[in-house]
């Protein structure tokens, strides 16, 4: 635990908080797991007009921090996140009306997803049952947000708008992949260099997230064309991170398909390790901010007779080098 002043705290990227020259009243401490992975941000109420200074200093941490919990922000609207979002680049999303690939359901007209068991077909809270439940309310293995594209989404937001009872399940885990390059011998990093990977298509992608509406926009037995380094340079800190997750279809530059398998195993299982994780157990109106150039992510699957409710958007998107 770090003590001391709250501005003291070295973010994951190893920069300190202090240096960022927060602006007054914004505080930064960890959120507890392994290093400062995952720091609060408190003083901000992202629905009232902020300063240039207020934004600028989200914006720092964020760049330097894997992922930065804003907890309290009832006041959010989902209108005032899709706002929020453009601070930190274009919104990102797969394309519109038609055209748009995945088909995630939307709150209203507004450009922000909506991530529920609600059942939509009736009124009030009223969450889906039978067998469509399993589907609503599934785990999400160890990932990166939208790998299958060529300029993945720098930032995802998700305000929690229902959290179920934490005994229920729905946490959501992030594992720390600067930690995760630097903790490989120095063998298998040399190994590394300059290999690059293919990820599943958007097809198979969907598919594994119960979004059945993009299928039809989608070959199912196409490959995907992106590819994407194995190692990833972090553009602001200049960090590493060794950037692949279960969206890894394959490493390539392999003749011997065993050998290649036993290799991303490796490389999945060492990211997965618990001294890289930290686990965020949910509170009514946190916003997560995660920065999917360095943190990979995954959720617990939750009990379906609980209603859980996100509001997610999403910015940025830059090719990975
Ligand atoms: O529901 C969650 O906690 C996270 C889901 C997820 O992977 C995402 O929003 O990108
Ligand atoms: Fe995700």
């Amino acid at each position: 635990m770090l003590m001391g002043t709250a501005t003291d705290v070295i973010l994951q990227s190893g920069v300190a908080a202090s240096s960022l020259g927060l602006a007054p009243g914004v505080t930064v401490r960890p959120a507890g797991g392994p290093g400062s992975l995952a720091v609060i941000v408190e003083g901000i109420d992202l629905s009232t007009d902020l300063t240039g200074d207020q934004i600028r200093s989200l914006i720092a941490v964020w760049s330097h921090a894997g992922l930065m919990v804003v907890p309290g922000q009832s006041g959010l609207t989902a209108a005032r996140q899709a706002a929020v979002v453009e601070w930190f680049g274009r919104r990102f999303h797969r394309g519109d009306g038609a055209a748009a690939i995945d088909q995630l359901p939307m709150v209203g007209d507004l450009p922000v997803q909506l991530l529920s068991n609600r059942d939509r077909r009736q009124p009030g809270d009223a969450v889906i049952t039978g067998p469509k439940m399993a589907a609503a309310t599934q785990e999400l293995k160890m990932h990166s947000d939208v790998q299958d594209y060529s300029s993945p989404p720098d930032l995802t937001t998700l305000h929690g708008i229902h959290i179920p009872p934490t005994e229920a399940g729905g946490r959501t885990h992030f594992w720390d992949l600067f930690a995760a390059y630097e903790a490989l011998d120095d063998d298998t990093r040399a190994r590394l260099a300059g290999m690059r990977w293919r990820p599943h298509s958007t097809y198979k992608t969907m598919k594994g997230v119960n979004q059945p509406k993009a299928l039809a926009n989608d070959a199912p037995d196409q490959a995907s064309v992106v590819t994407h380094p194995v190692v990833r340079t972090h553009p602001v800190s200049g960090r590493r991170a060794l950037w692949v997750s279960t969206f890894t279809e394959e490493l390539l530059g392999f003749d011997d398909a065993d050998e290649e398998r036993a290799l991303r195993r490796r490389l999945l299982a060492h990211i997965g390790q618990d001294r890289f994780r930290y686990t965020h157990t949910w509170t009514a109106h946190d916003v997560l901010f995660w920065d999917n150039r360095s943190v990979n992510h995954a959720r617990d699957s939750w009990d379906g007779r609980y209603l859980r409710e996100m509001h997610r958007a999403q910015a940025g998107g830059s090719v990975p080098f």
